[in-house]
């Protein structure tokens, strides 16, 4: 379909009769504007234009948001690849689908992937669900060996949605995330369960960036 939508807008650039001189009669209106100025003016506006929306046909077409962890809802029954030092799979109260991750205590599971730059992270939100309501940390990673730890208060006993993205740094390629049970804070078990982990990245962000940036061009010259 794209190149299919490329051949007919070159086509119908190559077969536009191009003069300097002036109007002739008969001329369809929409060709009035392209006898004006010099040709070598048009032929630049004309090939940058065709450039632009090349650019954004493919933009709009192959670019789309992707996840970087896998098993994020520990749907396949097993904590891999998550790594963790005693949190384990659960199925008693899962937020969603069958299975959770559940620990008791301040004990950590963690993810990593390939680094990915932080401009181009759309959101990092997870489902976390801690009875006593205390607190818990986390760390996201940042290439090549750095982290940056916040705590969070837990304001509800049930499964709650956190959003992580307002930490992440402005520069920088994030290249895992960590996530605490906690310990203390009431007399009942230090319970933690934690469901639906997800991080989002999507470098349409930048092509979509670039390509108003040549549209600008386009129409400033
Ligand atoms: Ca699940």
């Amino acid at each position: 379909m794209l190149l299919g939508i490329i051949i007919t807008l070159k086509r119908g650039y190559d077969n536009r009769n191009y003069t300097d001189g002036p109007v002739e009669t008969g001329v369809d209106l929409s060709d009035i504007r392209f006898h004006y100025g010099p040709s070598i003016i048009r032929e630049v506006v004309m090939r940058n234009l065709y450039l632009v929306i090349t650019l954004a046909l493919v933009s709009f077409i192959f670019a789309a948001p992707v996840e970087l962890l896998l098993n994020t809802g520990f749907e396949d029954g097993v904590l891999t690849p998550w790594t963790t030092n005693n949190w384990i799979i659960d199925t008693a109260d899962p937020h969603s689908g069958t299975y959770c991750a559940f620990v008791e205590g301040n004990y950590w599971i963690k993810q990593e992937f390939t680094p990915a730059d932080v401009n181009n992270i759309v959101s990092i939100t997870f489902w976390y669900m801690q009875p006593e309501q205390a607190f818990f940390a986390f760390h996201l990673y940042y290439s090549p060996s750095d982290y940056d730890q916040d705590i969070v208060h837990v304001y509800d006993p049930g499964w709650v949605e956190y959003d992580l993205t307002s930490f992440l740094r402005s520069t920088g390629n994030l290249e895992g995330f960590k996530i605490f049970g906690y310990t203390g804070g009431g007399s009942s078990p230090d319970y933690v369960f934690l469901d639906d982990v997800s991080i989002i990245y999507d470098d349409d962000l930048a092509l979509q960036s670039e390509t108003f940036a040549s549209i600008k061009a386009v129409f400033s010259e």
